[in-house]
């Protein structure tokens, strides 16, 4: 049994109390065992904490070094702190009540100065994650593996033109499988880090998009080999750090994965802003990935209209909340899958407590939005609007068309024989209008 630590002494569990409510502490429409739509909402969510972002990022940008004095990173020695870290860090998930968590290797343990030594490290605290699982009940939705802060990834991992950085790419997955396979994680991830290129003529596109095949080919395989049933999720983004990424956007990646013979194992983790850098929108990719059935997991934040990056705004747009929320639900939910807050706290938001407040927007956000969601889902105007539109191919001829039963030569024939087309209103504002009267 672990100690629990007491760095948000201030702050108890939180718990749903309404909208009635005037304490920012609790919910005001998370209520985890409320059912909505036949499953409670914990099961529609099954939201997870990022490690990285919540626990091990100090807030430096490009401008400044970091606001950022946590109480847990208090010993010189990165090994000890990541300990201090990791107690700081299911303190908090259990206070939250969330029933997942989400890390890198590197958040988990500090890189040591060889393989072996960096093995040595992720062990040991794979070992103290184990335990606190079982103290607490917290889940592992997923890990991964750094693959993109040191120097040695500067020209991508797998895609590197380097073989002997291919390698240490493989080492480092190699461990965090056996990681996440230790821990129970249902999915494992691959965000593309720095696959990508800077500059088209000093690299050989498709040489690197096939080594990021075959190496994940090995992972897959690895993976399979150790134990790992779960689903392994490719999470695209258009570019950043690199100029442009291979796992530009859900079609991309779907595209790669059919080329690459990697279907039966992998799906997308939808990352918000990511689409958003992509210029689509939030509910484009997921409905891309949910209509090919790759829809595995989400990563819930979002961008800011204005700035063209990553900005990792914690998710507090309720229209794109209730969008995702009416796919899910139209396409049997996110699991084993979940939401994980892949959000960070804005430079200036330095109290412990800035943690608390944005979780719990995010969280009350999303449950709003399947409230309203499912309300309207419920409304028939809102389908009868939608599949309305595609009557023409329901029987007859258009019916033979969608069973490939027709020519082209029949197509025009009938073009001759039935006339112009009458014009029919695609009713986007009435639409529109019908999702915003939900809102309430
Ligand atoms: C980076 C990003 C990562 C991945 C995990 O933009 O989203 O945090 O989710 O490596
Ligand atoms: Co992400």
């Amino acid at each position: 049994m672990q100690t629990m630590s007491n760095y948000f002494e201030a702050i108890d569990k939180i718990k749903f109390e309404g909208t009635d409510s005037t304490n920012p502490f609790s919910f005001k429409y998370y209520q985890e065992d409320k059912i909505v739509a036949g499953k409670s909402m914990e099961d529609h969510f099954r939201f997870a904490i990022a490690y990285w972002h919540s626990f091990f990022f100090f807030f430096s940008d490009p401008f400044g070094t970091g606001t950022r004095d946590f109480p847990w990173e208090k010993s010189h020695d990165p090994l000890e702190n990541a300990k201090f870290r990791m107690e700081a860090a299911f303190e908090f998930i259990t206070k939250l009540g969330v029933p997942f968590y989400c890390f890198h290797d590197r958040d988990l343990a500090p890189e040591g100065d060889s393989v072996a030594e960096s093995e040595k490290n992720l062990k040991e605290l794979v070992k103290l994650a184990g335990e606190y699982q079982k103290d607490t009940g917290v889940k592992l939705l997923w890990g991964t593996a750094n693959l993109f802060t040191h120097p040695r990834y500067m020209n991508g991992a797998a895609t590197n033109p380097d073989f002997d950085v291919v390698c240490h790419a493989a080492a480092q997955v190699k461990a965090a499988l056996e990681a996440t396979v230790e821990l129970g994680g249902e999915n494992y991830v691959f965000w593309g880090g720095r696959e990508g290129y800077m500059h088209l003529f000093n690299t050989r596109m498709k040489r690197e998009i096939d080594h990021l095949g075959m190496f994940l080919r090995m992972a897959r395989d690895y993976g399979r080999e150790i134990g790992f049933e779960g689903t392994f999720l490719i999470e695209p983004k258009p570019m950043e750090p690199t100029k442009h990424q291979y796992d530009f956007d859900a079609s991309t990646v779907i595209a790669f994965l059919h080329e690459q013979d990697l279907l039966d194992d992998f799906k997308l983790n939808i990352e918000a802003n990511h689409v958003t850098l992509a210029n689509h929108s939030f509910a484009h990719d997921l409905m891309v990935s949910a209509e090919a059935g790759l829809l595995g997991s989400i990563d819930a934040n979002r961008g800011d209209n204005q700035n063209g990056w990553d900005t990792d705004y914690f998710p507090t747009d309720l229209y794109d909340a209730i969008e995702a929320m009416i796919i899910l639900l139209e396409h049997g939910g996110i699991s084993p899958g979940g939401l994980n807050f892949d959000a960070k706290l804005r430079r200036n938001s330095t109290d412990l407590d800035d943690l608390f407040h944005a979780h719990i927007g995010g969280m009350d956000t999303f449950a709003r939005g399947l409230l309203i969601a499912d309300k309207i889902l419920q409304d028939p105007t809102f389908k009868e609007l939608r599949d309305g539109r595609y009557i023409s191919f329901d029987d007859g001829e258009g019916k033979k068309f969608e069973n490939g039963k027709l020519s082209l030569a029949q197509l025009r024939d009938f073009a001759v024989k039935n006339g112009e087309p009458a014009l029919r209103s695609g009713k986007q504002e009435l639409l529109e209008n019908v999702i915003n009267n939900h809102i309430q």
